[in-house]
Formats: C-alpha cells, sequence, structure tokens
C-alpha cells in the first residue's frame, strides 16, 4: 500500500486522507504539510483529501489547510484510491468506526489520542490494528508529546541508564479554560462524545508520557476525580480551538465529564507515579510537566519550556552536583539534525510534524511505529481503572495487563 499513489521525483507518494479539521485537525495539516520539506523522507506525503459533514466548513478548511480535495462522508474518504493513510482528527466518539473501516479497507491509520472512549472500543481497534499489521497496514497513536525532542532525549537517557532505578515519576498537566462557569458546554464536556474529561485529554497525555519514560506499564491506581462545574449554558454558534461562545438563549444542560483528575500509581518495578490533571488550574495555559528521579539522577520537563531539558546527576560529588539546563537544540538532539541552528527552538507544532516523519518512515520500513494501539489500549485500561477507583473512593485499582 505504501506508495501506491506514484512517484514524486525519485520518491514514492503516500497520500494521505484526514478526517476533522478543528484544532487537531489544522495541527495535524500542519505536520503533513512541513514534514516533506523538512526532513529526507523515503515517501513524500501528499495532502490528498479532508473531510468533514459541513460541505462549506471542509470545502474552506481544504482550501486553509492545504488539502487538494474535500469529502463529506468519511467513507468516501477512505474508498479514495489516492489515499493511503487515513489520519482521525475527530472527537474520540468516532475514532473506533473510522479506524477499523479504514484499516479492513486496507489504510494505514494514525488516531488521535486517546485512542477510543472505552476499554472495549480500544480492544476492538488493537485487534483490528493486529489484524491489519498482518498484511503490512500500520497504526499510531497520536501522542505527539513523545515527539518533543527533549523528550525524546530523556527517554533515550533513561534508558541509558543516566538516572538509574527509577523510584518516583511525577506528571502534571493544568490548563486553564473552564474557570469561567460561563464556558459553554462543547463536546469535551459530554461524556458521549469525548468518553471522559481532563482525565482522558489531559490526563492521556500524563500517563502515555510516564510509561513511555519510564520504559514499562503502570499496574494498578487510587483516585479521585471532580466536577466542579455541572452546569453550563449550552453552545451558542461554533467553537474553535478551546474557545467558544455561548450564555445566549439556548439554556443550560450538565456536564457528563470530570474537571479534575488525581491520582497515584504503581509499576511494576516498584517505582511510585503521581498525575494531576485538569482544566481549572488559572493561570496555567498548556502545563504539562513531567519529572523522574532515580537512584542516580533526576530529569524535569516543563512543556512551557519545551527546548529545555533538567538534569540533576547525582553520582557527581555533592559539591559540584546540581540541576543543569540541557538545551535540546544541538544536531545530535532527536529530530534537530533538520531543523535550525543550536539554540534557535521548536515549538508545539513541531511536534505533529515529527510524528508525521516517524510515522512515513515506518510505513516505508514496514516497522511498527510507537505508540501502537496495543499502546493506545494501555493507556486506556489506565484511564478505566481512574474512573472506577474514583467511583469507589479511591480504592486501589489494578490495571489488567
Ligand atoms: C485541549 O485540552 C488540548 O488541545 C488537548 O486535547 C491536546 O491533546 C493537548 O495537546 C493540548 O490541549
Amino acid at each position: 500500500m505504501a506508495g501506491s499513489n506514484g512517484h514524486d521525483g525519485a520518491r514514492p507518494v503516500l497520500g494521505v486522507g484526514m478526517v476533522g479539521y478543528a484544532f487537531m485537525g489544522a495541527a495535524h495539516s500542519q505536520g503533513w504539510r512541513t514534514v516533506g520539506h523538512v526532513f529526507d523522507l523515503p515517501l513524500t506525503p501528499s495532502l490528498a483529501a479532508i473531510c468533514g459533514r459541513d460541505a462549506s466548513g471542509v470545502r474552506a478548511a481544504a482550501d486553509r489547510l492545504g488539502w487538494a480535495a474535500a469529502e463529506t462522508d468519511w467513507r468516501a474518504l477512505i474508498a479514495r484510491d489516492d489515499v493511503d493513510l487515513v489520519d482521525i482528527c475527530t472527537p474520540g466518539d468516532s475514532h473506533a468506526e473510522i479506524a477499523v473501516a479504514a484499516l479492513e479497507a486496507g489504510k494505514h491509520v494514525l488516531c488521535e489520542k486517546p485512542l477510543a472512549n472505552s476499554v472495549e472500543e480500544a480492544e476492538v481497534m488493537a485487534e483490528a490494528a493486529e489484524r491489519a499489521a498482518a498484511n503490512g497496514q500500520l497504526a499510531m497513536v497520536g501522542f505527539n508529546y513523545r515527539r518533543v525532542p527533549a523528550i525524546a532525549l530523556a527517554r533515550r537517557m533513561v534508558a541509558d541508564g543516566r538516572i538509574g532505578t527509577l523510584r518516583h515519576v511525577r506528571a502534571h498537566y493544568l490548563q486553564d479554560w473552564l474557570v469561567d462557569p460561563a464556558f459553554p458546554l462543547t463536546w469535551r464536556l459530554q461524556r458521549p462524545h469525548a468518553g471522559s474529561g481532563a482525565l482522558g485529554d489531559l490526563g492521556a497525555h500524563a500517563v502515555d508520557l510516564a510509561q513511555y519514560l519510564a520504559g514499562e506499564p503502570v499496574t494498578g491506581v487510587s483516585a479521585l476525580t471532580e466536577t466542579f462545574v455541572r452546569e453550563r449554558p449550552l453552545l451558542d454558534g461554533a467553537s474553535s480551538g478551546l474557545s467558544a461562545a455561548g450564555g445566549g438563549d439556548a439554556g443550560t444542560g450538565p456536564v457528563t465529564v470530570d474537571d479534575a483528575a488525581l491520582f497515584t500509581g504503581r509499576f511494576a518495578s516498584g517505582a511510585l507515579a503521581s498525575f494531576e490533571a485538569t482544566r481549572f488550574a488559572a493561570g496555567r495555559k498548556n502545563a504539562l510537566t513531567i519529572e523522574l528521579n532515580g537512584s542516580h539522577g533526576t530529569l524535569a520537563f516543563d512543556l512551557e519550556r519545551l527546548n529545555e531539558l533538567s538534569f540533576h546527576d547525582h553520582t557527581e560529588p555533592a559539591e559540584r552536583a546540581g540541576f543543569r539546563r540541557i538545551l535540546a537544540t544541538e544536531p545530535e538532539h532527536p529530530y534537530l539534525e533538520a531543523w535550525w541552528p543550536p539554540g534557535h527552538g521548536l515549538g508545539y507544532e513541531h511536534t505533529f510534524t515529527h510524528q508525521a516523519r516517524d510515522l512515513v518512515t515506518a510505513i516505508a520500513e514496514g516497522a511498527q511505529p510507537h505508540p501502537s494501539f496495543a499502546d493506545g489500549l494501555q493507556v486506556q485500561r489506565v484511564l478505566a481503572a481512574v474512573e472506577e477507583s474514583a467511583a469507589k473512593n479511591s480504592v486501589y485499582t489494578p490495571i489488567p495487563a
């Protein structure tokens, strides 16, 4: 399937079809548009077609975001001969149906996080991905923060033993766009569409990063969740990104997801983890922080300073030891070989370019990229265990392997 859509010069073309064109659709489009101009890829991605239900909205999005064609039915998108890979950027309630259909139609799939709205859906998706892998189709979850150079560097340092035996992981993902009780009831606040609230939207990233950096899964959790504002104005018009208007004559409706989730967890090795995900941390816009403490040292990362990684080497003599700031912008650092000179820095959008690079490379090589749908299922199991534990007043809830 890879490169079935002709050649662009010496390189076979990989036709991409995207479902969804809101915030994540725009972010992924940016990745697909830039990746072939920055990295030397074995396949040339082409932005073949984008899909959305509203005909004029999706046509405008195609023009704005750089897609050649627009479709209003995702089944028609999947059926297109010029689409080799389907990129799913819709709310969680449609991930499973689209992903399974695309894999069964012989396409590769990239699916936004969290993989699904429930463990059951994620299981079906992981099984479909396993069947498709036997035919050479690949499936990957869009946990884009794995592709921040400083995070990829941290993973390399943990694997190289630079912090020794892991003792603690501390991961927080804090935003503040729900502080105002007048913020309207968008799809992200409705369980049937989003599956869960801050837990699935933000906590999923924190769990994925913790497990990725630790190199092992969380095996059980104790949790608290809370919905601080239980009723909100219905949406008045369209929402865009994380902003939306409400409060007209449309009335109010119930918030059916968590506003915040706090939980502790265990790794099989005995290391302990703590997590916090909230949209009520006033002043915190996109504050994803993660710290790992090991027997030989500590690594710490803050998304609001994403070009930096803090490292304390505890094997150094105490008189000289202390945190040092690694500026992850050298050509030797992950992904940096293709970007700007040292010190010139990258941002949020580059994670989507790197995600596209890794997926295109994996497709060309026929190798499973990370995170797989099986990895996405594991995160889903952690999210489900958090909800179960919270419903039972924080009872420790093991996560099935
Ligand atoms: C909204 O909270 C959001 O866009 C998440 O859905 C993304 O996954 C995260 O990267 C940024 O915040």
